[in-house]
């Protein structure tokens, strides 16, 4: 794969799109502030030349704990321009879990927009603020296969793993999708989900791509600047909430590319009957974001692969290899190898289950998710596909309950468009006793607490641990 750049980014924007607007802090076209390629490149030259000040260097760890905002954003691209490596941490994570994932990356610095958190947390603190008066040059090129980010992300069990990749690996991603999406320098994409997950930083480098540009608002405004920009990638349960509001009458939302979760082909539906183009994607963490994708139909898959990634199964297990696989997992100040010992295999197993149908990948949920009950396998993310075909069924995970009598039997703990009653309960016991075997029907229907659904994914852990302290 040849270089998709031979300087920085945005100085190429700068000078092949000097006065376009690339970066908007609220609706463009309603007095948000805006930056063009000229400013943004400036301005990072600014925020590295703070960096710099308080004694970033190439190779350090800088982790930012904090919701996505401008500023943000600016760390950022400045750590990558410094040379060093950005990671982002979820800010509501408790204090105890941020301390244990911190001591484990061994950062340098960190940057909190909270600084009674900042006080509590390791690492030199940043600030942002202060005037730069002799600025240095900085003697750092552009190097595609520079470390530049690490992701965290969280296994079923253990510390999350912190995945690195180099700019190559994050730019040949958004490569690959934009071969198959539309996405041209005059649109604009929201930055619709957290710098601390791929999924978002995965919008930065698709903007840095394609030279277009970046829509940045307060948390509070996520919905309503749906209806200001033409892209957004979101996960299923922020478009159904989009949808269900009075945003989604008008707007100007050509495209939005879904992932993260099984996506019911129900909302794609009612997307596309506002106009709203969906893209279904499957993706992760260690190949830098989307594998496979289409537009999306009747059909509940995730259509085929994207250039610069493979995909194959074994054994019904989906593996993985191609341009946009991480370097390895940050542990001590060291990048370790993600694959097997055996030399010859470089393709890293995934433990999701897949499965072709007509040349289309439906993904069928994962490996370590499955439980047996009276000695039947039972596959969580089965019950939740057909769960998920009821009309009044908007969102469901299916946990293992303990059991005297089958080890375990499944509970659904899932999110309804109509309230969740006695009547309701028995129109779904009645749904799934005419569409599943007696092993795979819930015992019992809960409604998902309100604060599961504010992350990027329901925690299927934290759930369990929820549901263990309910009678
Ligand atoms: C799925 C799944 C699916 C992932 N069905 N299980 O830019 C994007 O691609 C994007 C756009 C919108 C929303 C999310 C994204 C992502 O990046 C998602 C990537 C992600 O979730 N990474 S992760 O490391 O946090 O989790 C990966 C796991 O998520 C996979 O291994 C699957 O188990 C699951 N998953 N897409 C069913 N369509």
């Amino acid at each position: 794969i040849k270089p998709a750049f031979q300087m920085w980014p945005w100085q190429y924007w700068a000078k092949h799109r000097p006065t376009e607007v690339a970066i908007a802090l609220g609706d463009a076209n309603a007095g948000a502030v805006t930056w063009n390629w000229i400013e943004v490149t400036a301005n990072i030259e600014k925020y590295a030349q703070r960096l710099v000040a308080q004694g970033v260097k190439r190779d350090q760890l800088v982790a930012v704990v904090a919701p996505n905002s401008i500023d943000v954003l600016w760390l950022l691209l400045a750590i990558i321009r410094v040379g060093a490596r950005y990671v982002g941490l979820n800010p509501k994570l408790p204090l105890n879990a941020l301390t244990e994932q911190l001591t484990a990356l061994n950062n340098d610095y960190i940057w909190c927009d909270n600084s009674d958190l900042a006080a509590e947390l390791t690492g030199k603190t940043l600030s942002l603020i202060p005037e730069v008066t002799s600025e240095r040059l900085i003697p750092v090129m552009w190097q595609e296969h520079r470390p530049v980010s690490l992701t965290l992300t969280s296994g079923s069990t253990g510390l999350p793993k912190a995945v690195v990749h180099n700019a190559q690996s994050h730019l040949a991603s958004a490569r690959g999708l934009l071969k198959q999406m539309t996405f041209t320098a005059d649109d604009s994409w929201l930055l619709s989900l957290p710098l601390f997950h791929i999924s978002g930083l995965a919008i930065v480098w698709r903007w840095l791509y394609r030279g277009a540009s970046i829509v940045v608002v307060a948390p509070e405004l996520q919905q309503q600047a749906l209806q200001w920009v033409t892209h957004a990638s979101l996960v299923p349960t922020q478009l159904q909430r989009f949808l269900d509001s009075d945003y989604a009458q008008q707007h100007q939302l050509q495209q939005v590319l879904l992932g993260g979760a099984t996506i019911p082909v129900s909302l794609t539906t009612a997307a596309q009957q506002v106009g709203i183009e969906c893209w279904s994607g499957y993706g992760m963490t260690e190949m830098a974001s989307t594998i496979t994708a289409k537009r999306a139909n009747s059909s509940a898959g995730v259509g085929t692969v994207l250039p610069y990634r493979e995909l194959i199964l074994r054994d019904g297990e989906i593996c993985v290899r191609g341009n946009v696989l991480c370097l390895g997992y940050y542990r001590n100040k060291t990048i370790f190898s993600l694959l097997g010992c055996d030399d010859d295999d470089d393709w890293f197993a995934t433990k999701d289950l897949g499965e072709w149908h007509d040349d289309e990948l439906f993904i069928r949920g994962r490996a370590d998710n499955m439980f047996i009950s009276g000695g039947e396998n039972v596959q969580p993310e089965d019950i939740e596909q057909v769960l998920l075909q009821h009309p009044a069924v908007n969102q469901v995970i299916v946990l293992p309950m303990t059991d005297q009598e089958f080890g375990a039997r499944p509970v659904a703990i899932l999110t309804t468009s109509e309230p969740l009653d006695d009547h309701l309960m028995d129109q779904l016991a009645s749904y799934m006793s005419q569409h599943v075997a007696p092993y795979k029907r819930p015992i019992r229907y809960i409604a998902l607490p309100e604060k599961f659904t504010q992350n990027v994914k329901i925690s299927r852990a934290d759930l369990a641990q929820w549901l263990a302290i309910q009678e």
